[in-house]
């Protein structure tokens, strides 16, 4: 299983090449930060960290309920290179000096603070606990690589020992706030970094582990993230460190993280075009990201209890888990077949209905206040906050749960349709006695589910934007047969389906229809639309 094998240690250039699977230049990209670092630290590093940013192909705000979805990494990356500073004892232990090539963000210098627990015992009395200031009022880009550390001193030094001191030098072609996990890649860069300076990549002297898993790095990349304030799903860490060439990935995360292929039907291309609307998700966390986390959760609970399902007072019950236990799921089994899971969906798009206010206009638009919400949920007040409402901040005047949990239902259920019919293309194609699907029958249904999502993501979820539906829509009109936001969506990038002999025409009439792409030309206009070929996900390169 992919999520098991381990995060891959190259110390052949021709091996790592070979391993990216894309077409972009890599040599160079590899050299010169490798050049720069030496240049800007007067040595070479002892590794540098590469993880990739992602596009999503459907299935959005979903991961968060815990129902799969079906990303690819891009072939744009974060290259982190890192070393030990020389003469470690005069540093303060595990001190960063954090370089970024972008002229625009500046040189950090920080170190985390050991912290005596309050109350020690005897054996605990080496125990220390490590701090690292992280701002999450404002976008600040060493915030990131604050986040991937603090997981690796939280989870390897919490019992004694020193991190050594770093210089790290980052540098980046996936653009911020885009909607293409440049912060989840950050984070994963930035962990696998501070891992491998540490040793903590390596098997230990048994060779025969303890090495970090895809998987796990997965788990802690999530948690590290939490710490710049988003509470996000999985999916966009999977998707950086599981990803392989040439195949979309679907992602599971119920009753536990997995990870398996999906080939890409011949033909297709997808192309990412940046609205150049910037959403910084820490930021507006409290009225769109974390507001949609805490909707979602208080429409499980609220979905389970008029629907007769057990949910403990303190539990945090998922939109996934009332599925599983509305259908009778056996947790220990594994997931549910496909076909239940579908026909599950298809009933609980129904059961949302629940949700609307006692109140509801026609369309649903009035969502319900947090009285409200609060009674529905049959929880005290006191009870409410503390289960739904002590780790986050949110805010709002209603809360949307019939519409949230309408798209989350509806769209988990376009990406099981949309894995299958690739499934079905790339099995039927490969047998010689049945005639093979036409490739533009197979593409067109794809499209017309990201078309749905699209619509979904605007009228429900509330996640687009005016630039965003003028995008997509311009997209279509230039001949894509799919056209969505992709990642959080509330500005960043579109993700479109296009027949690969339409590519150039399509990326020249949206090149000359989206009002800020206009007066763009060759490469600035190819930093904001480009097709993309998925490509594997992190590794580490070490220096002999
Ligand atoms: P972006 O903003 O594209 O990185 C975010 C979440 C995902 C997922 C999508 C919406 C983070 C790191 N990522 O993606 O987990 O929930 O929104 O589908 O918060």
């Amino acid at each position: 299983m992919a999520a098991e094998q381990p995060i891959p240690v190259y110390t052949n250039l021709n091996d790592l090449y070979g391993s990216l699977g894309t077409s972009l230049n890599h040599a160079e990209k590899w050299n010169t930060v490798a050049e720069e670092f030496q240049r800007r630290f007067g040595r070479k590093p002892a590794y540098i960290a590469r993880a990739p940013g992602r596009v999503n192909l459907i299935g959005e705000h979903i991961d968060y309920c815990l129902f799969g979805v079906l990303p690819a990494a891009i072939e744009r990356d974060i290259l982190i290179a890192i070393s030990p500073r020389p003469n470690h004892q005069e540093h303060a232990p595990g001190s960063v000096v954090a370089e970024n090539m972008h002229t625009k963000y500046i040189r950090q210098v920080f170190a985390p603070a050991p912290r005596r627990r309050a109350s020690i015992s005897e054996e605990e009395v080496h125990m220390e606990e490590w701090h690292l200031d992280i701002n999450t009022k404002e976008l600040r880009w060493e915030s990131y690589i604050k986040a991937g550390y603090y997981g690796v001193l939280v989870n390897y030094f919490a019992g004694g020992g020193s991190p050594v001191p770093v210089d790290i030098l980052v540098t980046g072609t996936v653009p911020a706030g885009s909607g293409l996990s440049s912060s989840a890649a950050m984070v994963v860069g930035s962990t696998l970094a501070f891992l491998a300076v540490n040793g903590k990549l390596e098997p230990n002297f048994t060779g025969t582990g303890p090495q970090i898993s895809k998987g796990q790095l997965v788990e802690m990349a999530v948690g590290n993230e939490k710490r710049v304030g988003v509470n996000s799903g999985g999916m966009d860490q999977a998707a950086s460190v599981i990803s392989i060439p040439s195949s979309a990935l679907y992602i599971s995360f119920f009753p536990e993280l997995s990870a398996s292929a999906v080939p890409l039907p011949p033909g297709a291309v997808f192309i990412i075009a940046n609205s150049l609307v910037v959403s910084d998700k820490a930021v507006t966390a409290k009225r769109n990201y974390n507001l949609r986390v805490v909707e979602t959760l208080a429409a499980a609970r609220i979905l389970a209890r008029s629907l007769g399902i057990k949910v403990a007072k303190d539990e945090k019950v998922t939109l996934r888990e009332v599925v599983g236990r509305l259908a009778g799921e056996v947790e220990e089994v594994g997931e549910m077949p496909v076909e239940w899971l579908s026909e599950t969906l298809q009933r609980m798009e129904c059961e949302a209905e629940r949700l609307k206010p006692r109140n509801a206009t026609e369309d649903g638009q009035l969502g319900v206040t947090m009285e409200e919400m609060i009674e529905m949920s049959g929880l005290s007040t006191e009870e409410f906050n503390q289960v739904y409402l002590s780790w986050v901040k949110v805010e709002a005047t209603h809360f949307q749960l019939y519409k949230r949990a309408k798209h989350v239902f509806s769209e988990a259920s376009r990406v099981l349709q949309f894995r299958q019919t690739c499934l079905s293309a790339a099995s039927e194609a490969s047998n010689p006695s049945t005639e093979p699907p036409s490739p533009i029958d197979v593409v067109r249904n794809l499209g017309r589910l990201m078309n749905e999502s699209q619509t979904s993501c605007d009228q429900l979820y509330q996640c687009s934007c005016d630039e965003l539906n003028e995008l997509t829509k311009i997209s279509r009109d230039a001949g894509a047969l799919g056209s969505r936001l992709t990642g959080a969506g509330w500005g960043g990038c579109t993700v479109s389906l296009v027949l690969e002999s339409g590519v150039d025409d399509f990326i020249k009439k949206v090149s000359e229809s989206y009002g800020p792409f206009k007066d763009l030309k060759g490469e600035a206009l190819n930093e904001v639309i480009f097709a993309t070929k998925p490509s594997s996900g992190a590794c580490v390169y070490k220096f002999e």
